[in-house]
């Protein structure tokens, strides 16, 4: 018998097709009135699929009392209280590993959007400014440049191996020292931020990340420096990053996430030396196809064999 299941947000076609094949699939974007469907369905569902931005209410967790499984369609869960489901005997699970490429790809487009002005320069050819006024003023290479990556994981480790092809000099900051790691470790984020060219942030979501990148971190980086956010906008004091990039304490910055998606602080729609994408990281056909592949496998595995392929690290044990 198909076991219910909550969607939370949207999937693929290709993954409705595959939940179809096991699961009831009932969609919170077209239930009308959450409370009357917990009231009336609540106990039925047994499995959640959602992703990183939307995760899991309280409201849902506490309205699917047999809930058993919930497989999140992203890598980072910082939207979902891992603990709370847990303590309810609920498996969590993620897509680690799969969008690594093309997450750390995106980070190095940002930095070379970023320092070669591709939008400026884009920009300069379609408005008739070459034919009017000449060349594009000169940009900054990223070539042999010294980048501190916030974060050295799945992600932060593949970024610093392509940044390599840049002879880039690579330094990072993490809470605990890899020491198998090639590259030189700062146990303090304000001196790694002194020490580089550019700062790549991509660590996890969530409390202990806060604000990581606040005001003195910027202030470190400087005039030159350029932030690179691939992480999520809690990590960086936004407020603090759009007044030092104002004031000009903050050279550049490259972001695809922020504090309060889709609101993204209208100040930087005018700065040049900023470049902004739509928390777009893992959002191609390919890595999507990948992710979501993972996300029903987890959910069709758990009831079929018992077990998971992916479960969240919390959630590794049970
Ligand atoms: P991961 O393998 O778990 O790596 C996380 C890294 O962050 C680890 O090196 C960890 O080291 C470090 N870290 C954690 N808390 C920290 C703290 N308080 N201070 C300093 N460093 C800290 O995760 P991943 O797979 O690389 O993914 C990282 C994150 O990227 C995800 O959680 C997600 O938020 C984000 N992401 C964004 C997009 C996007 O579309 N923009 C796409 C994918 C992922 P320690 O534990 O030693 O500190
Ligand atoms: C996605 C992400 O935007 O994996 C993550 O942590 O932030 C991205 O890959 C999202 O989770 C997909 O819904």
């Amino acid at each position: 018998m198909k076991k219910d299941m909550l969607l939370i947000g949207s999937a693929t076609p290709r993954m409705m097709e595959a939940f179809a094949a096991d699961f009831e699939i009932h969609e919170l974007d077209k239930i009308d009135g959450l409370v009357n469907f917990l009231t009336a369905n609540g106990s039925k569902i047994e499995a959640i699929a959602t992703n990183g931005h939307a995760g899991v209410s309280k409201q849902i967790m506490d309205g699917t009392p047999n809930l058993r499984v919930i497989s999140c369609y992203g890598v980072g869960y910082d939207a979902i209280d891992v603990l709370a489901a847990k303590a309810k005997g609920v498996i969590v699970t993620h897509t680690p590993n799969v969008l690594n490429n093309d997450v750390a790809n995106t980070a190095i487009m940002l930095m070379l959007a970023v320092s070669r002005r591709l939008l400026r320069d884009d920009q300069w050819v379609r408005s008739g400014n070459w034919k009017a006024k000449g060349n594009a003023p000169l940009t900054t290479s990223i070539e042999g440049k010294r980048v501190g990556i916030v974060g050295l994981g799945r992600i932060g480790e593949t970024i610093a191996r392509k940044l390599e092809a840049f002879s880039c000099d690579i330094v990072y900051h993490t809470r605990n020292q890899k020491p198998e790691s090639p590259y030189r470790y700062y146990a303090d984020l304000v001196e790694m931020a002194k020490d580089v060219d550019y700062l790549v942030v991509i660590t996890p979501g969530g409390a202990s990340t806060n604000k990581l990148v606040n005001r003195d971190v910027m202030n470190a980086l400087g005039p030159q420096g350029t932030l690179i956010n691939v992480a999520r906008g809690t990590v960086v004091d936004e407020a603090e990053m759009v007044k030092a990039l104002r004031e000009g304490r903050l050279g550049n910055a490259g972001l695809d996430v922020f504090e309060a998606e889709p609101q993204v602080p209208e100040a930087l729609f005018e700065m040049e030396n900023v470049v902004l994408t739509p928390h777009v990281a893992s959002a191609t056909v390919e890595t999507r196809q990948a992710m979501g592949d993972l996300t029903v496998e987890n959910l069709v595995r758990f009831f079929k064999e018992g077990k998971v392929t992916s479960p969240v690290p919390e959630c590794a044990d049970m």
